[in-house]
């Protein structure tokens, strides 16, 4: 089974079939329609649109939407572990919905808490139905301390995707519209309907080569269907090359201090996000350090030490245009000296040219590896997700000469271009770890590739 039928199996079913799911179902999309409006009084027509015109040829029919209320009374009920598929699909969806409508509409804190509680409860329960779904449970468990902020990035995942999800939904929308017949004009718009919504170019070609054969074989001629196999190519393709994926970030294993050093362009949010990390690292009672080894940029040590303030973390400085590698030189001593769980390294996004700035980040790293032979566990490379291709590009010049670890990806929150997610699992092959939501120092959620793919392309898995 694809990662699209899972996904539909733990999100969606059949409403026409099942009342009470239809209920839930049709709740979905009214939540959502009200989150994005929350957002733009545009961008909720759209939403709404993409969420009815493809369903309806489907045949699925309209029903009336659960008052908010009893969604969230839905929601706060955890299902069993051995409840029927359906009653979990139903539930999730409550949940997720009363998530995002909670969230959006400002509603009492507990409220969206208890309500990303329950969607989370119920999440585990549909997951047990399939080996990647249960992968997603089996993390969150794992994460222990993290649990609550993990409960917590349901409702922003939601409302984070809403603009790359209207924008996809339009998108494939206006592109059916103006077709008459599936023929070589239509794949030919399509590879480029895909390429401009940002899932990459090789992607982009896989899917519309793949899709040719598909649509012949299941005879698809309607538009419903047609959309149907594209959306559930994208999702398949994206769970095949995902598989192995290790999504989370590795820490020290001999009781040494961990080491993440952070890499990427200027403005990416590298000094943003290592201000994030340090605060949950913080709360979780961990000693934290962080090195401000961009002393190239005017400012930039300054920024950190600001980030270090506010969370309550020591930084190890040095003075503006020193030798980066000796300002993490101390940084890493002085972890081993205090026996310090974790070191945070910040790095420049700019020297005078990309040779300099590629064989800093060397020098950098063999300090780091002299002083710590298994570190540094990860090397987070951040890019800004609102970028789209232009991130792919800058991924693989940093991949070229860096052995890159993992990506952060940043600013989801203004994106509309969330679909780069698919071309950084296809055409990188690196997993994405960390996603930033906000500017704030809470907002950080760990990277859950389901949860992700399930938020970009909900109206068009939940039918
Ligand atoms: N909305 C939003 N803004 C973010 C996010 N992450 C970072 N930013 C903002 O992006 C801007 C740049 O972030 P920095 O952390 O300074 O980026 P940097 O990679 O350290 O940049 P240099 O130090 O110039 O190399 C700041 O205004 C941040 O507040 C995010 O997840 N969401
Ligand atoms: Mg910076």
């Amino acid at each position: 089974m694809g990662l699209f039928d899972r996904l539909r199996k733990a999100f969606g079913g059949q409403p026409a079939e099942q009342p009470e799911e239809t209920s839930a179902s049709a709740s979905a999309s009214t939540a959502l329609a009200e989150s994005t409006a929350a957002a733009s009084a545009s961008a909720a027509d759209s939403t709404s649109a993409a969420a009815a015109s493809i369903p309806v040829e489907s045949g699925s029919t309209a029903a009336p939407a659960a008052p908010m209320d009893e969604a969230v009374s839905m929601a706060a009920e955890p299902a069993p572990a051995s409840v029927p598929d359906q009653a979990v699909a139903a539930s999730v969806q409550s949940a997720s919905a009363s998530a995002v409508a909670a969230a959006s509409a400002a509603a009492s804190e507990s409220a969206a808490q208890a309500a990303a509680t329950a969607a989370s409860a119920s999440l585990s329960a549909a997951a047990a139905e399939s080996a990647s779904l249960s992968e997603a449970a089996a993390a969150t468990e794992n994460t222990g301390s993290e649990a609550p902020a993990e409960d917590a990035s349901l409702a922003r995942y939601d409302k984070g995707l809403a603009k790359s999800r209207t924008s996809f939904g339009d998108r494939l929308n206006h592109f059916l519209a103006r077709f008459r017949s599936v023929d070589d004009a239509f794949f030919d718009e399509l590879e480029e309907t895909l390429i401009e919504g940002d899932v990459g170019f090789e992607t982009a070609l896989k899917i519309t080569d793949e899709l040719r054969d598909e649509v012949k074989l299941r005879n698809a001629k309607k538009k419903s269907d047609v959309a149907e196999v594209i959306v559930e190519k994208m999702v398949d393709l994206y769970g095949e090359e995902g598989a192995g994926e290790d999504n989370s970030l590795h820490f020290s294993t001999d009781g040494t201090p961990t080491v993440f050093l952070f890499v990427g362009v200027n403005g990416a949010g590298k000094t943003t996000t290592i201000g994030k990390l340090a605060h949950r690292y913080q709360e979780q009672g961990k000693h934290v350090l962080l090195a401000a080894g961009d002393t190239f940029r005017a400012g930039a040590t300054e920024q950190l030490v600001e980030w270090g303030r506010r969370v309550n973390v020591p930084v190890v400085t040095g003075p503006a245009e020193s030798d980066p590698a000796a300002v993490v030189y101390d940084a890493v001593h002085r972890a081993k000296e205090e026996n310090a769980d974790i070191v945070l390294v910040d790095t420049a996004g700019r020297l005078q040219n990309k040779v300099n700035l590629m064989n800093e980040l060397a020098k950098i790293k063999r300090v780091i590896t002299r002083e710590l032979p298994e570190a540094p566990q990860e090397v987070l490379l951040v890019l800004d997700g609102t970028t789209g291709q232009n991130a792919l590009s800058q991924a693989k010049e940093f991949t070229k000469t860096t052995n890159v670890t993992g990506i952060v990806l940043t600013k989801l929150d203004g994106s509309a271009k969330g679909g780069i997610v698919l071309a950084i699992r296809n055409e990188l092959h690196l997993p994405v770890k960390l996603v930033g939501l906000g500017e704030k120092m809470d907002d950080l959620a760990d990277f859950d590739p389901n949860k992700f793919v399930y938020g970009l392309f909900k109206e068009l898995i939940v039918r």
